[in-house]
């Protein structure tokens, strides 16, 4: 059936109650069925502000200079996670957007316009979108045996096109990361600009246990990393859309400015994607950030490694099941040598379990809203589904 706009008006209470009606149909994360998700249910704290700043429009930041100091400030905060407070960045629409603003910057800079940029195979589809919006060739280049990209691989692919590399700290399949400080060592032997992708392990590793991220340098501290991506909407509990994009200095992040002088404001910078831009996730990711401060996100991180932890545990005691390999993060790979991926999935979502389905794995992310007695009932579950896949 079509729905044709109508003449005359419906009442809010009628409507709500229809949206209401229409919207049970959608998962809810407290229902604790959403395991294979990226993202969570906003912390309250980061919903209300969001919900009371939801004019505010960074687009125009002469009409909200408040607003935009605001997000430099929640920038500065990101910033001081990520090695460099004096990072230049933007809260965006999300991790895609952030990693297409990285290539362009990367492209203009290196004046790439015929270029290629080289991408581990595990990195994510946002930097398909990036090549073929920015016309540029995007390379993929193996894994090892760890899931991380070889930088065997990544040297031998570098070619005169080349402008740029990237690396992945914290992969969508199973949250490895790579080995940033030899990728950056390419790079600044080679003039290439390194953009690494945390949009998900950004909020995870500064939060990891001192020992643990001892060996997972992947920020500015090291010297040739050009650009991050580090978003708010996936671990830092912030509402969508709340993406970041970091980077080293102003004359990277002025490569893609677009600068004018009509508004009010007089001159005006834009550096991301879209024009008009709410500026209420950034104001929710400053709230968040001085809310919890570094104490409150590794707590959260904890438990969610906690239970990360129980699932693994559960996991390798279902004969026929594994784990793809140990996690470094809240971020689980379940693979079985005798049942096939997507078999498994079918069958696990036919319960009801939402997991995403890769090649050879199911994933599941160990999100803040996943609790200890979920966590048991899909253990249940699978050990069910493999012994009767396996009779
Ligand atoms: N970089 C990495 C490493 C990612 O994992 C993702 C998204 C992105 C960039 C892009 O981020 P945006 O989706 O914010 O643009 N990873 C999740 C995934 O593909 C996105 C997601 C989140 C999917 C929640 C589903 C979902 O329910 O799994």
């Amino acid at each position: 059936m079509v729905t044709e706009l109508q003449e005359k008006g419906v009442s809010r209470r009628v409507l709500l109650k229809e949206l209401e009606a229409q919207l049970s149909e959608d998962l809810a994360y407290e229902s604790g069925r959403i395991l294979g998700s990226m993202c969570t249910k906003p912390h309250s704290f980061a919903a209300q502000v969001y919900r009371k700043y939801i004019e505010k429009n960074l687009g125009d930041p002469g009409l909200f200079p408040a607003s935009k100091q605001i997000e430099r400030e929640a920038i500065q905060m990101l910033g001081s996670l990520l090695g460099k407070t004096d990072a230049v960045g933007h809260i965006v629409t999300g991790g895609t957007e952030a990693n297409i603003l990285a290539i362009w910057a990367a492209r203009n800079l290196h004046g790439g316009k015929q270029g290629d940029f080289i991408v581990p195979a595990s990195a994510h589809h946002s930097f398909d979108k990036a090549a073929d919006l920015l016309g540029c060739k995007l390379v993929r280049v193996r894994l090892n045996d760890n899931f991380q990209v070889d930088p065997a691989a990544v040297r031998e692919a570098i070619s005169p096109r080349t402008f740029a590399i990237v690396g992945v700290a914290g992969t969508t399949e199973l949250g490895v990361v790579d080995p940033i400080n030899e990728l950056a060592e390419i790079a600044e032997k080679r003039s290439l600009h390194l953009h690494v992708d945390a949009a998900f392990g950004g909020f995870v590793i500064p939060f990891l246990d001192n020992a643990v991220k001892e060996h997972l340098e992947f920020d500015f501290r090291l010297s040739g990393v050009s650009s991050i991506t580090m978003d708010p909407h996936k671990m830092g509990m912030c509402p969508i859309p709340a993406g970041g994009i970091f980077f080293r200095d102003e004359e990277m992040a002025s490569a893609i400015s677009t600068n004018f002088t009509y508004l009010c404001g007089g001159e005006t910078v834009h550096q991301t994607i879209v024009g008009t831009r709410s500026g209420a996730p950034a104001l929710a990711t400053w709230a968040m950030l001085k809310h919890l401060g570094r104490a409150g996100y590794r707590k959260v991180l904890k438990r969610c490694m906690k239970l990360t932890h129980q699932l693994v545990a559960g996991i390798e005691e279902i004969e026929g099941l594994a784990v793809v390999s140990p996690p470094t993060m809240n971020v689980v790979g379940i693979k079985s040598d005798v049942i096939d991926a997507e078999i498994l999935a079918q069958q696990i979502r036919t319960l009801k379990w939402a997991v995403a389905l890769f090649p050879k794995h199911i994933r599941v992310v160990v999100m803040p809203h996943v609790k200890s007695s979920h966590i048991k009932n899909f253990l249940d579950d699978l050990k069910q589904i493999t012994e009767a896949l396996n009779r």
